[in-house]
């Protein structure tokens, strides 16, 4: 019987075109499709007034300082808090695409101090798992339609793995590295398999913040 007190709160990260929308996707289907309550979100959520900002930003058709930017980011996470708190403590599970780790990687990348890039993320929600997904960035820059917006740039996403790398090794408990060079399909078996382990521990721990 589920009687899942709360629901799991999944976070996926890495770089662009690494795969986390359509993982994330197949994720939030298989779950629904079995009978779990789950809501697939995005981060950035261009659909609020500071969404759009962020959207002109990356879209190269605006410019705002490094701290500002950062801290639009951030912002809009802070939007969808209390709809987040409510939807797990109402047994729904969270699949969400980006999340502070993006935050922190992107900034970091541009040569910002990662204390400060931290400090405004703490008080939010922390995920019961993050999967990341990892390819040799050589793999990610051939996909379609990479190099759109601001950030698309090789030397730039290397930077960033840096970051994601370094924060998968300090936080072993609840970061997974996946494979994200294989095929879709293995690597979301990977993802499932750890999705509903995670999906069966949560229920019975308290939410905690970052
Ligand atoms: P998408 O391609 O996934 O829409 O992301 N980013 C994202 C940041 O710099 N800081 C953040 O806090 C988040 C959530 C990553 C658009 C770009 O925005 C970057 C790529
Ligand atoms: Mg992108």
């Amino acid at each position: 019987m589920r009687t899942a007190k709360r629901g799991a709160f999944i976070v996926l990260e890495g770089c662009d075109r690494s795969g986390k929308s359509s993982q994330s996707r197949l994720l939030y289907e298989f779950l629904t499709s079995n009978g779990y309550p789950a809501k697939h979100m995005h981060f950035p959520s261009r659909t609020t007034e500071i969404g759009s900002t962020i959207n002109s930003y990356l879209k190269n058709s605006k410019e705002l300082n490094d701290q500002v930017i950062h801290l639009l980011f951030s912002a809009n996470r802070w939007e969808f808090l209390k709809e987040m708190q409510n939807l797990l403590n109402t047994g729904t599970t969270l699949i969400v695409d980006r999340y502070s780790y993006s935050g922190v990687a992107y900034s970091v990348a541009k040569g910002m101090d990662f204390d400060w890039c931290m400090a405004p993320e703490k008080g939010l929600l922390r995920p019961d798992a993050v999967f990341y997904l990892k390819a040799p960035i050589d793999y990610l820059i051939q996909r379609d339609d990479f190099g759109r917006e601001r950030y698309e740039k090789k030397d730039f996403q290397s930077k960033v793995a840096n970051v994601f790398d370094r924060l998968c090794e300090e936080q072993t408990e609840f970061w997974h590295s996946i494979d994200a060079s294989q095929s879709e399909a293995v690597v979301f078996e990977d993802i499932r398999l750890k999705a509903m382990s995670v999906l069966n521990k949560a229920k019975h721990k308290p939410l905690c913040l970052l």
